[in-house]
């Protein structure tokens, strides 16, 4: 089970405040109270007590107002200059899930690892020097853009669909980390070879999703009375579906790879050939600073170009004394471009890449051979070889 969301409270001091408050009233009133026994002086008493009460409740509320206050001025104080609220916490907002293998799950000790997990550890070691000082906030699917409207994370990656919708409602998608689109998976004891024949059928889905309103529109244009089974939680919809409660399954195509893995009899399952939509799968920051939308653009983008120029976790020492131009820029060893002015590190990417590795590391780790075993092809690769993974040049 997923940990509620973390939200803001009353300060601490705001807290010992009201104790020490609550208990200096209430020491005044038992001496009254214990002092006092005839009737004139109970009624005294009771007003002394109403009124105190009063005092104390008046009280509290004005704390919990100034914290509230207290609250937004640092949200907004985040929202406009979060590089230097990071660098003040010593920490990362992340927000991600802990449930899905090949983007984001926990492992055997309890890590939180993943491709979408690596991209925040790949700005932690940017702008703080270390991928592991990541403070991970794990939501569902349908809390992702509040997370975001509250200014309460620095960064969200959480196989998100960048659409306009959300590009104007949520915050700023950084460039596409993984091209995906959505597909179902059924039984094949129900005998179907394309999504046209879900006639009438029950479809398990997770709520907030764009696989729901997909879903709809997909139902709609054919015809098929589709009835959606909407879950809060994806573990929940995947299971639902394990269970038999659910015709068929739908969201991003590539997630089923690591479903079917789950799975105690993974033959019995089909992933039908239809893809009824685009999934670009996209990082994204709150609005309201640019330079931070700018610095995780710039993050990508090194990790990206480490790939195309052969920088891994392994060779980058000995890269600095490359002979490539690019290669030194990128390592800060020679040029720059505009890792200062951003307010990083010159070398900022040696970090990066030591610690969390190049694009393609981060694919198969994750995703590919060492990971949920989804071949790398298509879009998902580097331009280079025709796919569309791709960034502005860093200069
Ligand atoms: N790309 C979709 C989210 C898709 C997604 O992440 N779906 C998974 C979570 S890994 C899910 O809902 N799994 C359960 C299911 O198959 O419906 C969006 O941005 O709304």
């Amino acid at each position: 089970m997923k940990p509620a969301k973390t939200r803001i409270r009353q300060t601490a001091a705001a807290r010992t405040f009201a104790a020490a408050f609550a208990v200096v009233v209430a020491t005044a009133l038992t001496l009254i109270a214990c002092t006092s026994n005839t009737g004139a002086n109970q009624v005294a008493v009771e007003r002394a007590q109403a009124t105190a009460e009063a005092a104390v409740i008046d009280r509290n509320n004005a704390i919990a107002e100034r914290d509230d206050a207290v609250a937004r001025a640092e949200i907004a104080e985040a929202s406009t200059n979060r590089l230097k609220t990071i660098q003040d916490r010593g920490t990362l907002v992340c927000a991600t899930g802990n449930d899905t293998p090949g983007f984001y799950f926990l492992d055997e000790e309890g890590n939180t690892i993943g491709f979408d997990v690596d991209l925040c550890r790949a700005v932690a070691a940017a702008v703080l020097g270390n991928a592991d000082a990541i403070d991970y906030r794990f939501i569902d699917l349908s809390a992702r853009g509040p997370a975001l409207q509250s200014g309460e994370i620095d960064l969200l990656n959480m196989t998100t669909t960048w659409t306009s919708t959300r590009d104007i409602n949520w915050g700023n998608f950084a460039p596409v980390m993984f091209y995906d689109g959505q597909g179902f998976m059924t039984t094949k004891s129900l005998g179907i070879e394309s999504a046209t024949e879900l006639d009438n059928a029950a479809v398990c889905v997770t709520a907030g999703t764009t696989s729901e309103l997909n879903l709809a529109d997909f139902s709609r244009q054919h015809n098929l009375n589709i009835q959606p089974t909407v879950f809060e939680q994806d573990d929940t919809t995947v299971s639902a579906y394990h269970a038999g409660q659910c015709d068929a399954i739908t969201t991003d195509r590539s997630i089923f790879t690591a479903y079917i893995e789950e799975f105690d009899n993974p033959d019995e399952h089909l992933v039908l050939p239809d893809i009824i939509s685009e999934e670009p799968l996209t990082p994204l920051v709150p609005h309201g600073d640019d330079a931070w939308f700018d610095i995780v653009k710039i993050v990508m983008a090194g990790i990206i170009y480490a790939e195309a120029y052969g920088v891994d976790s392994d060779n980058v020492d000995a890269m600095a004394d490359s002979e490539n131009i690019k290669v030194k820029r990128l390592l800060g060893a020679e040029g720059d471009f505009g890792q200062e002015v951003i307010g990083l590190d010159k070398s900022f990417m040696v970090d990066v890449i030591k610690q969390v590795g190049n694009y393609g590391e981060i694919y198969e780790r994750n995703l590919g051979s060492e990971g949920i075993g989804l071949p790398r092809e298509g879009r998902n690769d580097l331009w280079l070889n025709g796919g569309q993974i791709y960034a502005p040049p860093l200069r």
